[in-house]
């Protein structure tokens, strides 16, 4: 597909580091992209940060062991999947690998990106030691499975183990002291033979697991229908979970969708069958009827998972977004946040009725033990390390529909070639480019890129939320053959109201499009791209020409085209599950 020359074989072979087969005329290389979203500053001895883990990382889900506690998100039709992070004190993570970390382990179909995994659980067997992830792989593939784990530090799962019988979807699994175990999921009631009793009315239903052989043996079984108030006719109860403390079983789900109406609520039974009955408090969190217009709002907070420190104390981590408009704008995806829980008549509060979901969080006395116990430090998604370096991708790192690392190659100073793929951005495919999560509404990103494009390949910079939507700003020819930075919009109509979960794909083309032609002096030099995002999402793309040698402290930069409304990568525009991206392409 390629071209080569001696030139460039000689290079880079006299550079050492990558292997003279693999050098191709048309790899793209790029500099480490830096990034850096604004956070609320904070005092880290006594407070942190909400989200705890931010950007797209929704429907989190929480376990301990002994000291240890271990998180997994929801990663959709990104690579690699279910990524692991560990934590000592609750407030800083990091990243321990993936779930499904090879090709081998998963394979993505060309569905939209808000298909494939979905809301894992991540639990550990004191019975055989061992933790499991179980998930639901939606759209095609492999549907529910399980994998499992001696020490998810290490990184290395087993499975995934297919889960044929269980229908739903955010199945979870629960380990009895007795040994016996059950996995839940969301799924109509007629999944059990039980005809719904309106439109759209969800359940949480349960089959007996037997771990020892990885297989369900019973069910379904109703374990709760359509909601804690069922004549209200509630949408969308999932993303169950189930505790015992002190004797008591506890069903704790999402419901109302997990756009603006979205919340958390809990049931409790004297046995793990059942009968659920609503807890007296209900919602246990919500943000949907606070005022508009508060300050540092938070919304659609729900999905959660609890978690008992070694030392007694009750956490929840649960999916928040933080929108720039109204409640349903938001780049940032569905974010991992975490706060205190209290016990109040016998059952678990996340957070009082009409109480803000702050921001900046003083941490409770449980949180400064642990703090004190195990002063560490994490992962910062708001100014992460560079998104490559010369040992290869950053953990955080996502690629579309599967892994590409075999496009790309790394040099000592940390550049990385890119090879083009001529797969594009919206061919529902896998394209040759590498994200990481947008973090914020303002935020800034740059790379510098080495590049001489023939014919209509192009590499650069791109700001993504699907295959229908991204901004992008590429070095490639234009159709006279002139050296070009030409930026780029594909979008869609907004759609009619904020949905999640849809199933066709907008009509979407390119809606805006501007070339800035390169001086000969400026096509032979290293370009500086940048993007930058302000507090109204208004996203602007510039370049400065940095000539071979040089790497001046305060570039030039200079604007391409007008700014770009970041609105058009919102949740509320483009529909899905997901969040925005930032990266680097080649086509
Ligand atoms: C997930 C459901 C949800 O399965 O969103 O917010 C769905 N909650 O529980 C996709 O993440």
């Amino acid at each position: 597909m390629k071209y080569r020359t001696f030139g460039a074989i000689l290079g880079l072979m006299l550079c050492g580091c990558i292997q003279e087969s693999s050098i191709e005329i048309n790899d793209a290389v790029f500099t480490p992209l830096k990034y850096e979203a604004t956070a609320p500053s904070y005092d880290p001895a006594t407070e942190y940060r909400n989200p705890i883990l931010p950007g797209f990382y929704p429907d989190p889900s929480i376990c301990r062991a002994g000291e240890d506690f271990y998180l997994v998100n929801s990663t959709f039709q990104y690579f690699p999947g279910l990524m692991v992070w560990h934590s000592t004190d609750l407030v800083h993570w990091e990243s321990c690998g993936a779930v499904l970390a090879t090709d081998d382990a998963v394979s993505f179909t060309d569905h939209p990106m808000l298909f494939g995994l979905w809301a894992p659980h991540i639990s550990y067997n004191p019975h055989n030691r061992k933790f499991y992830v179980v998930c639901t792989q939606v759209g095609g593939g492999i549907g529910n499975f399980f994998a499992t784990c001696d020490d998810p530090r290490e990184g290395h799962w087993d499975g995934p183990y297919r889960l044929p019988e269980v229908q739903g979807i955010d199945p979870s699994l629960f380990f009895e002291e007795d040994g016996r175990a059950c996995i839940i999921t969301a799924t109509s009631p007629e999944t059990a033979g039980s005809p719904v009793r309106y439109p759209g009315e969800g359940g949480i239903l349960m089959w007996d697991f037997d771990w020892k052989n990885g297989v369900t043996t019973g069910g379904p079984r109703i374990l709760a229908r359509g909601g804690v108030h069922p004549e209200d006719h509630p949408a969308s109860l999932e993303g169950g979970h189930i505790y015992k403390v002190d004797g008591r079983y506890y069903l704790m789900c999402a419901e109302g969708g997990t756009e603006a109406g979205h919340s958390e609520v809990i049931f409790s039974a004297n046995r793990l069958e059942g009968p659920y009955t609503a807890c007296p408090i209900n919602p246990i969190l919500t943000q949907r009827a606070l005022a508009p217009g508060r300050p540092y709002p938070v919304s659609c907070t729900g999905h959660a998972d609890l978690v008992c420190t070694a030392g007694g104390d009750w956490y929840a981590v649960f999916l928040g977004c933080r929108p720039y408009e109204g409640e349903e704008y938001f780049n940032t995806g569905r974010e991992t946040f975490l706060l205190p829980v209290h016990w109040r008549d016998g059952q678990p509060v996340i957070l009082e009725a009409g109480e803000p979901v702050p921001t900046v969080v003083k941490k409770d006395k449980g949180l400064l033990a642990l703090a004190a116990k195990y002063p560490s430090s994490g992962f910062d998604g708001f100014l992460p390390e560079p998104l490559w370096s010369a040992e290869g991708l950053a953990p955080f790192a996502l690629s579309v529909r599967g892994d590409v690392r075999d496009r790309l190659q790394f040099e000592a100073d940390g550049r990385m070639h890119l090879a083009c793929s001529g797969i594009s951005l919206s061919d529902y495919a896998r394209p040759s480019a590498v994200f990481e999560r947008i973090t914020g509404t303002v935020f800034t990103a740059s790379t510098i890129l080495s590049f001489s494009p023939e014919g209509d390949h192009e590499a650069g910079l791109v700001c993504w939320q699907d295959d229908d939507h991204y901004m992008k700003l590429t070095r490639r020819l234009d159709s006279l053959g002139r050296p070009v930075l030409r930026l780029e919009e594909r979008s869609s109509a907004p759609r009619e109201k904020f949905e999640g979960f849809y199933m066709t794909r907008p009509e979407a083309s390119i809606q805006y499009s501007t070339d800035l032609i390169l001086s000969a002096k400026e096509a032979r030099n290293r370009l500086l791209l940048r993007v930058e995002s302000d507090e109204e999402a208004r996203i602007q793309f510039s370049y400065a020409s940095i000539p071979e040698g040089k790497n001046p402290r305060a570039p030039r930069f200079r604007p391409v085209g007008e700014p770009l409304d970041g609105s058009h990568l919102s949740s509320r525009h483009c529909g899905g599950f997901q969040g925005a991206m930032i990266g680097v392409y080649a086509y």
